[in-house]
Parts: structure tokens; sequence; C-alpha cells
């Protein structure tokens, strides 16, 4: 009886080592379920994956808000201007939404500036 559930509890263990070291899973960085290659933030824990402008970088992680290729004072201008709506609000922005409660809150705004201050 014992040595049934032992068996049991080795194949589940080899099972999970199969499944973490299978190459086609690859690396996820973040942990949120997405390879680092399929994730469209891959270091940000984002598994909704929503990119709701469509550049292919996820709204976790998106801080160029006018798709210009850089994050400037000009994206700090959009996100300020969206800052404290909500989705019901004509000025809400969902792009500059990142965590994707609905509402532009300093939490975002913090996303917006360690990207903007970081480089
Ligand atoms: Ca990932
Ligand atoms: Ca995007
Ligand atoms: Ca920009
Ligand atoms: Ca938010």
């Amino acid at each position: 009886m014992l040595k049934g559930l032992q068996y049991l509890r080795r194949v589940a263990f080899v099972s999970v080592l199969a499944i973490l070291a299978a190459p086609a899973f690859g690396a996820d960085f973040d942990g949120d379920g997405l390879a680092d290659g399929v994730d469209n933030c891959p270091a940000v824990s984002n598994a909704d994956q929503i990119d709701s402008d469509g550049d292919r970088v996820g709204n976790a992680c998106d801080t160029d808000y006018d798709n210009d290729g850089a994050t400037t004072s000009a994206d700090g201008a959009i996100i300020q201007a969206a800052m404290g709506t909500t989705e019901y609000d004509d000025r809400y922005n969902p792009n500059v939404d990142h965590d994707g409660d609905g509402q532009i809150l300093v939490s975002d705004y913090r996303v917006f500036l360690s990207a903007y201050q970081g480089q």
C-alpha cells in the first residue's frame, strides 16, 4: 500500500520535472505561465497578456503610450491626463492602466515613472 503511494509520488515528481525541463515550454522569468519568448511582458507577471494598443507589448509593461519607440515626458503627459479616471470616464485610457483594474491610479503612474527614470 505504502509502496504504491510512494510510486505515485515519484511519478508525479518526475512528471513535474519533465514539464519544467521541457524545452518547448522555455524559461518563464516572471512565472506567469507564459514562456519568455511568447510573453508580451517577460519581466512582469501578466497572465492576461492584455495589449490594448496592439503593439505586442503588454499593458503591464508598455509605457510608450504614443508608440514613438521611447518612454518620454510626452508619455508622462498622456498618463497624467488620465490620472484619477475609471473605465466609465471619457478621459480613461486603457493603455495607461497597467494593472488593468479599470482605474488610473498612483500604482499605474509608478509603472510609468520607473520606466521613465530607469532610462
Ligand atoms: Ca512569463
Ligand atoms: Ca501595448
Ligand atoms: Ca513614447
Ligand atoms: Ca490601474
